[in-house]
């Protein structure tokens, strides 16, 4: 008997595929294998074609909808539409992060109120954004993914507002995790080791960080998105029924040292 689980039915929303290195499209790839019917949400009209095409190479056809996570009006409308084409929601995946790259080198305290301000926004409200916004149209086990880092637990080089923004991201998780918790919902983070993504790229010392890890962590190797997104199935579908307001690390072991 296989213990993969079997999705069919069920509905999911992606959200944060910018190209095919996002972690969010290797979750995506991960669900459409046990068979979820995908909704995908990108930032702008001018994403669109792109993401387009990376979902044509999924099994079932997936929805595209666009999100931007700063206008509260958008993500209202977004979470309406996927109920009237999708049903009730069985589960996010939320890939989304932004920090202005100027404010992601150099000294923490050179960052601006306005650099600031975005970072949060972006990187930590709008998973309660999200939430709330999901709130009506939420299955009776509902389950809530976010992608986290472990600059929000210790300072790590050049990450910067990233690390608190990431911590205000780690809280959320558990306030949504009590708040929703009697409903059903379960909310958890997956803190990622260092993945070369498009964010990834350019910022920080990131050929660095990769390679201290390979040569630190338990594992003494780098994680792929492919097993961020493995995890990802575990809380996302009823085999990680009981785990909530938790943060996983999927980083070879990194984080214990
Ligand atoms: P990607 O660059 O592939 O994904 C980042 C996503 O954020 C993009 O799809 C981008 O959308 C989206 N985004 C930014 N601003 C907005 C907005 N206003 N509204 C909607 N979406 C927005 O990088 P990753 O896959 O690496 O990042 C995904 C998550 O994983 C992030 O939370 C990141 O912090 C986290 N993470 C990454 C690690 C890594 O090493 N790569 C390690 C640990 C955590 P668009 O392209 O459409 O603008
Ligand atoms: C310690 C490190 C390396 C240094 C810090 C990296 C921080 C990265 C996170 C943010 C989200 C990256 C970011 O916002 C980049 C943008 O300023 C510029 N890029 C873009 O606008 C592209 C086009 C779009 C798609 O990107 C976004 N985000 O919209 C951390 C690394 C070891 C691990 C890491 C890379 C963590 C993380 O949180 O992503």
């Amino acid at each position: 008997m296989s213990i993969f689980p079997t999705l069919t039915n069920k509905t999911y929303v992606v959200m944060g595929i910018a190209n095919k290195r996002s972690i969010a499209w290797a979750i995506a790839k991960t669900l459409d294998e046990a068979g979820a019917k995908l909704v995908l949400t990108y930032a702008a009209e001018r994403f669109k074609s792109g993401l387009e095409s990376l979902a044509s190479e999924l099994k079932q056809e997936a929805i595209l909808l666009e999100c931007d996570v700063t206008n509260d009006e958008a993500i209202d409308s977004t979470f309406r539409s996927i109920h009237e084409q999708a049903g009730e929601i069985q589960g996010i995946a939320h890939s989304i992060a932004f920090a202005d790259k100027e404010a992601l080198r150099g000294e923490f305290s050179e960052m601006t109120r306005g650099q600031f301000a975005q970072a949060l926004d972006i990187s930590a409200y709008s998973l309660t954004a999200v939430v709330k916004a999901a709130k009506p149209y939420f299955a009776q086990d509902a389950s809530v993914i976010t992608l986290t880092y472990l600059g929000g637990e210790r300072v790590v080089p050049n990450y910067n507002l990233m690390g608190v923004a990431k911590a205000a991201l780690d809280s959320s998780v558990k306030y949504l995790a009590n708040e929703y918790g009697p409903h059903g919902v379960r909310v958890n983070a997956i803190s990622a080791g260092p993945i070369r993504t498009l964010s990834a790229k350019g910022v920080g010392d990131f050929n660095s960080i990769l390679s201290e890890l390979e040569q630190k962590a338990p594992l003494r190797r780098n994680v792929s998105a492919e097993e961020v997104a493995s995890t990802g199935l575990f809380l996302l579908s009823g085999m990680g029924s009981g785990v909530t307001g938790e943060v996983i690390h999927v980083d070879s072991g990194y984080h214990i040292l």
